[in-house]
């Protein structure tokens, strides 16, 4: 940043008011008779980002702090900015008020803010989350990413068919970032490896790439709580080494000379729209090479300029890798420091294992990221050759202890050999690691004894778990204004500091009173939801009904299809027996599918179809109503969550790692039915069993059940209620003029089953039958859902990033 400026801005609604008229005047050259929404909007982010510019001069920060962390993540779902900077800065009222004497409406112009969605779900959110823990808490960090052109694409549902558009959140700019064209960086692909002779008689490989590509840096500040705190967010925009090739140019092939252009910006044009499913294109690797070797090449230049020498690294830096995608980063560093630092190969890897930390996000086979041998090798040849030296010595080092056969030396190999030749890059991250971290217990407990046990058996210290976390400042402040309100005045302002403090809720939730004026607060954010399903969908809901809530990526092993099911079988159950007194629900769904994810497709298809016949029967009106909300995204969220009562968290077990939705709505105070998976168990934990809805196999009955040929057949023939379900699904019920329509979803039911819905249906159908009866006993429920928002002030980021300074990075907190 530059050097603190003779006048910093005003912090007094006056001040605000005149910095964003002068910001319209002067950076966007409008005035207010011709601004529009979106202008208001620009002028208030740049006015903001003057005073997030002053906390940073006046936070003191050292120039040099003694130790930074380096967050490589190819996703940050950061949504929009603008309630962030305004809450942490402690402007919101002021904004509020200096837009106010212009006649212009805060909440319109917050709503002309695009969501950065540069990012697919809960990984993407997660990284965003902890930069804005590690700000608050003063930890010095650079997250380092990708400046998509395009974040996750626009689904619009057509007659519930999903397409994707492009989203373009960048059309009119970002008023939050700073473009650093100082801070680039060349970037190689392809080409082969030579070797040369040292100064000192040594051979030295010499990559001789065949294709370069710049890296420039655009930074965008994240300002921790009460403006203690900002780092930064550095994001990488590929550009071309040439912009034109001008010969071909004046030759008359105007589109041939931008070509080479065009391939190097494409590497960060549009985030890779996939989530669990194998992710094999070029570009991805391409994108994943990219990123990480901008970001190490700018933490070694910065390591290098202020403490010279390259074997301290590890005392000053302390690198993660988000999920595997920046796992690159071991034969990357390896080659910075032996090829272009000249450090041995002994200090380079003592280096490297001391720096970098690996955080692993699922243990599903087809998400567990591996490249083709052939690809590398052509991609990167130099790192293709140091995979396999460090395979070699990894290997050597554990046969030189111990006679071991060929089965089980294949599965501690860096290379699989069993689907054509693989890098495991899961197994790269872990041996580069120093430490290699899940996201729950239960995940973390599964990584040992599962896909990294051979590994982990030979260094039982390197696993440790660290449970999720979300920053309550976004995810109750921010998006649950009302209920902080009344937070603050049960326990005191010292509950936005200091989230542990929630627990003081606890005291009363059996008080008539708080439980009316808790209510009240849902009651107004499920009237603002209704609003938009209106507006979204057409669907009228009573906001008086129980709103019961599924929000995340659309995926088979999330089940949103058991949801359905019980919906199916809920409607089926109400006709049969219209006089019985079933109390008023509204299923809520949103989210993406993956483009190629058919089945995930249908899913949502059904979902659509099943709300089109549901809320056209008056046999179920005002029992039962059926939403599929289209395009999901940090901002609905910030609108659902609030409004929900019941939180679905229907996971097969042992497939969610963590889960981080669920800790967000246990916080509003939405009560949770799910099954023991990632963080419900803790949640649980939290919570009390009293105040959760559990159901279903755990994830050792789920590994039994599954090892019993024809479960699903036989939980079918045993439950009437889920075979009349699937059988009107199946018979087009849903889909009158294609009634083979979802045959491809009950026949996965019938015949396979992978994901377990049938063999946890009849308690699931319980557990909800349970929620019904507790939604009728009005004073249960609010006490239930207080003592939720009392009991999870342990699922704040804020305590993850502590754990994470304290045992993996092992950076001071302020
Ligand atoms: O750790 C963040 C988040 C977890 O909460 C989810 O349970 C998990 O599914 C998600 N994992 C991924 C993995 N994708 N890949 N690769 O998104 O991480």
């Amino acid at each position: 940043l530059p050097p603190a400026p003779a006048v910093s801005a005003g912090t007094d609604v006056e001040a605000m008011r005149d910095a964003i008229l002068a910001k319209l005047a002067y950076a966007l050259g409008k005035s207010p008779a011709t601004a529009r929404g979106r202008d208001w909007y620009a002028a208030t982010a740049l006015a903001l980002r003057d005073r997030v510019v002053d906390a940073c001069l006046a936070s003191g920060a050292e120039a040099v702090p003694p130790k930074r962390v380096y967050y490589l993540s190819l996703e940050f779902l950061i949504g929009r900015l603008l309630s962030d900077m305004m809450g942490n800065l402690g402007l919101a009222a002021t904004v509020k008020a200096a837009l106010g004497q212009l006649g212009v409406d805060l909440d319109a112009v917050a709503e002309a803010e695009p969501d950065a969605a540069l990012g697919n779900g809960g990984l993407g959110r997660l990284a965003a989350c902890f930069m804005e823990s590690m700000a608050s808490l003063a930890i010095p960090a650079y997250g380092y990413g990708i400046r998509y052109d395009h974040g996750l694409f626009r689904q619009e549902l057509h007659d519930g068919v999903q397409r994707e558009v492009p989203e373009s959140w960048l059309a009119e700019g970002n008023p939050w970032e700073f473009e650093r064209p100082d801070v680039a960086y060349a970037i190689s692909f392809g080409g082969d490896v030579g070797m040369t002779m040292g100064p000192d008689g040594a051979i030295r490989r010499v990559w001789r790439p065949a294709e370069t590509v710049r890296a420039v840096a655009y930074d965008t500040p994240v300002i921790g709580w009460r403006a203690k705190h900002v780092n930064a967010l550095r994001l990488w925009q590929a550009r071309a080494a040439e912009p034109v090739d001008l010969a071909l140019f004046n030759g008359g092939d105007h589109v041939g000379a931008v070509a080479a252009r065009a391939r190097a910006e494409a590497i960060s044009r549009v985030l890779y729209p996939s989530d669990g499913t194998p992710a094999g294109q070029e570009l991805r690797l391409r994108q994943e090479y990219f990123f990480t070797a901008a970001s190490l090449q700018d933490l070694v230049a910065r390591h290098v300029a202020e403490r010279g020498d390259l074997r301290s690294l590890p005392d000053h830096a302390a690198i993660q890798l988000n999920d595997t995608h920046p796992a690159i980063a071991v034969p990357e560093l390896m080659r910075l420091l032996v090829d272009e630092h000249g450090l041995s190969w002994e200090d380079a890897w003592h280096v490297t294992t001391h720096t970098l930390s690996y955080t692993n996000h699922t243990l599903m086979p087809e998400a567990l990221e591996t490249w083709p041998v052939e690809l590398m090798e052509r991609l990167l040849p130099r790192h293709m050759q140091i995979i396999y030296l460090i395979n070699w010595m990894h290997l050597e080092q554990i046969t030189k202890h111990r006679k071991i056969g060929a089965e089980e030396l294949a599965t501690l190999s860096l290379i699989d050999e069993e689907h054509g030749k693989r890098v495991r890059m899961g197994h790269l991250a872990f041996l580069g690691a120093r430490r290699v971290n899940g996201v729950s217990a239960l995940h973390t407990e599964l990584m040992r004894t599962t896909v990294f046990k051979p590994l982990h058996l030979l260094d039982t210290d390197r696993i440790v778990n660290k449970t999720n976390g979300i920053t309550f400042r976004r995810w109750l402040h921010n998006a649950n204004p009302g209920l902080t309100a009344l937070a603050v005045e049960a326990v005191g302002e010292g509950v936005l500091d200091d989230p542990t403090r929630l627990a003081g809720l606890a005291a009363f939730a059996d008080d008539a009173g708080f439980q009316a004026r808790f209510a009240a607060v849902r009651r107004e954010r499920k009237e603002a939801l209704t609003r938009v399903v209106r507006e979204r969908t057409g669907i009228a809901v009573d906001p008086a009904a129980l709103f019961d809530v599924q929000i995340k990526r659309i995926h088979e092993y999330k089940r949103q299809l058991l949801n359905i099911l019980e919906t199916v079988a809920l409607y089926q159950a109400i006709k049969a027996e219209p006089g019985r007194d079933w109390p008023a629900r509204v299923k809520l769904f949103a989210g993406k599918a993956a483009p190629s994810y058919h089945q995930a497709k249908l899913i949502i298809r059904l979902a659509s179809d099943v709300a089109k016949r549901v809320n056209a029967d008056p046999d179920v009106a005002g029992r039962l109503t059926v939403a599929f909300l289209p395009n999901y995204s940090v901002s609905l969220a910030e609108a659902m969550i609030p409004a929900a009562d019941l939180s679905e968290q229907i996971s097969t077990a042992g497939l969610e790692a963590s889960g981080t939705g669920n800790m967000k709505l246990a916080l509003n105070g939405a009560l949770t039915i799910g099954t023991l998976d990632g963080a419900n168990i803790e949640i649980r934990d939290h919570v009390g069993a009293d105040n959760i809805f559990i159901f279903g196999l755990d994830a050792a009955g789920v590994e039994r059940t599954k090892a019993e040929p024809g479960y699903a057949a036989r939980a079918i023939a045993a439950s009437p209620r889920l075979k009349a379900a699937l059988d009107l699904i199946a018979s087009g019920g849903f889909s009158p003029a294609e009634p083979g329509r979802f045959l491809p979803l009950v026949d996965e039911l019938r015949h396979g089953d992978r994901f377990l819905l049938t063999a946890d249906f009849d308690d699931y159908w319980r557990a909800q039958r349970e929620v019904d009866a507790a939604w009728c006993r009005p004073r249960t429920w609010w006490r239930s859902a207080i003592l939720n928002t009392a009991r999870t002030a342990w699922f704040s980021s804020d305590r993850t990033m502590r754990e994470y300074a304290d045992d993996i990075w092992r950076v001071r907190v302020a």
